[in-house]
């Protein structure tokens, strides 16, 4: 790939500059430096992405579930294809470790795709039979046209995740990608001409969320919202499209418990709740980053954590030995940074970790955080209630199961949580009395596509996911025949 690459808007089937000329830098985590441009696209663009939606969409609803298939399945064969190239370009725009863009990002880009390819040919509806009377069968059809909002955390792999249902239900999209992320989502735009998708059925814009993010939200002829980000973020979209009613699904913050039991396998839960803290320089709604430990294995689990933490090997993304790799932005990096220090000025103790992590060579300017183990904290501390998302986690003690789901549900947030013991009937009970969407026992980031996605409180409304995903795209309406 070449060291500067200037980002395109899509539309209409085609790659172009944005109208008014308006750029942004792209800056590369690992380095500091400026190696691209992106659009910062704005109202002018979005208009003509909405008139090439619309002239495309009834022929794409109109289109066979097959020919769909065919079509999806030939852009998820292409990001196979150029895995190594979408890998490499993920690893530089984000600053993961690029061995984690090549297991996990870029095939689940592709599985995205085929899995949503394929359950539309198995989309069925309800029908409700009325005795002798009538009977009444549900259509879901094609809403029209949607917007996809992606954030920069798992930048390929979460657009993916909500346009490839989209596509599949028949509507035509807008997507926005993050503007800190445009890479991948840039070179999918390439795959999707190469693919013969229909011009017009996706159109992607690049661009900040007041420029072109905020006029695509409250655009009159887009149906639905699809939206991963921040809670303030989604708290705004939510407002601005009350009054249009505009359909939502809101993916947004998380701040999970990890619940650990004195019974637990302490090797192996060591090892998968450091991961589930420290994945993606813990950049990742679901990451664990509230851990709760029963007191007689508390130091034990302390010193495993500890120990996990300081095995992860820092360096250059495009090292493909590295574990950890570079946190997304200066801002951000700045951010987690006064996270850290607030857990100490309210009497917390870091473990390890803790500080900018400096490289020499290549990465010297680079955004790189230590893995960062926090104790002493009480739970009502920012540090415990807010989403850092960043490499840093806390740990507190607790007596029982009664205390364990207490602190795991005093968060305004309600996303995930982990539960590690090999006491069956409490793991089924603290299921069913944790308040958040998604619950895993003794294990973490198990993904099946077919499972409902997303979180309750702040962390967001509606559900991603299999049928769920499907049933949002689409809006069912109710057909009544009188048997006469
Ligand atoms: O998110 P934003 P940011 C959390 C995490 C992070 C914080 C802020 O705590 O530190 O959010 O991150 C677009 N109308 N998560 O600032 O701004 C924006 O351009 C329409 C958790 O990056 O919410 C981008 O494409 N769109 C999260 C997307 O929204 C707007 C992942 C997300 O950006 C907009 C990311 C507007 N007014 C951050 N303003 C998760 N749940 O995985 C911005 N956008």
């Amino acid at each position: 790939m070449s060291r500067s690459v200037d980002i395109q808007n899509y539309i209409n089937g085609e790659l172009m500059a944005p109208f008014n000329e308006h750029y942004l830098d792209n800056i590369e985590p690992a380095t500091g430096q400026i190696y691209g441009r992106i659009p910062n696209s704005d109202a002018t663009d979005l208009e003509m992405a909405v008139k090439a939606a619309r002239a495309a969409q009834k022929k794409w609803a109109a289109t066979s579930l097959d020919a769909r298939f065919q079509i999806l399945n030939r852009l998820a064969d292409l990001i196979d294809a150029n895995s190594d190239r979408l890998a490499e370009a993920e690893s530089r725009d984000n600053g993961k470790p690029i061995a984690l863009a090549r297991q996990v990002d870029i095939p689940r880009a592709s599985a995205n795709i085929r899995f949503f390819a394929q359950a539309i040919t198995q989309f069925a509806s309800e029908s409700h039979a009325m005795g002798e009377i009538a009977i009444n069968y549900t259509l879901r059809q094609p809403l029209g046209i949607v917007a996809c909002i992606s954030p920069w955390n798992l930048p390929l792999y979460l657009f993916t995740w909500k346009i490839a249902p989209a596509l599949a239900a028949g509507n035509a999209v807008i997507a926005k990608p993050s503007e800190v992320t445009p890479l991948t989502a840039y070179l999918f735009s390439q795959l999707c001409i190469e693919a013969g998708l229909p011009k017009g059925v996706l159109n992607v814009l690049h661009g900040t969320g007041p420029s072109i993010g905020g006029p695509l939200t409250t655009h009159e002829h887009v149906k639905a919202i699809s939206f991963t980000g921040g809670t303030s973020t989604g708290q705004h979209i939510r407002q601005v499209t009350a009054k249009s009613f505009k359909k939502l699904s809101l993916e947004l913050g998380g701040k999970n418990p990890t619940l650990v039991f004195a019974d637990c396998d302490l090797e192996k839960t060591i090892a998968e709740t450091g991961r589930a803290a420290f994945a993606n320089q813990g950049q990742i709604c679901l990451c664990g980053s509230r851990i709760y430990v029963q007191r007689k294995i508390y130091d034990a689990y302390v010193k495993g954590l500890v120990k996990y933490a300081e095995s992860l090997r820092i360096g250059d993304p495009l090292d493909t030995e590295t574990q950890f790799g570079a946190v997304v932005s200066e801002t951000h990096m700045e951010k987690v940074l006064k996270y850290v220090d607030m857990a100490v000025e309210q009497g917390g103790k870091i473990l390890t970790g803790g500080s900018r992590h400096l490289l020499q060579g290549r990465c010297e300017s680079g955004y790189f955080l230590q893995p960062t183990v926090i104790t002493g904290l009480n739970n009502s501390s920012s540090v415990n209630q807010e989403e850092i998302f960043g490499p840093v986690c806390t740990v507190q003690p607790f007596d029982d199961e009664k205390e364990a789901l207490a602190l795991a549900n005093d968060s305004n947030y309600g996303l995930a949580c982990s539960i590690w013991s090999s006491d069956v009937q409490r793991c089924h009970r603290l299921a069913r009395d944790i308040e958040c969407g998604i619950v895993w026992v003794n294990c973490w980031l198990q993904r099946d596509l077919r499972t409902p996605f997303g979180g309750m409180k702040a962390s967001g409304i509606g559900r991603e996911g299999g049928v769920e995903a499907l049933r949002f795209f689409t809006e069912p309406k109710n057909v009544c025949i009188s048997y006469g």
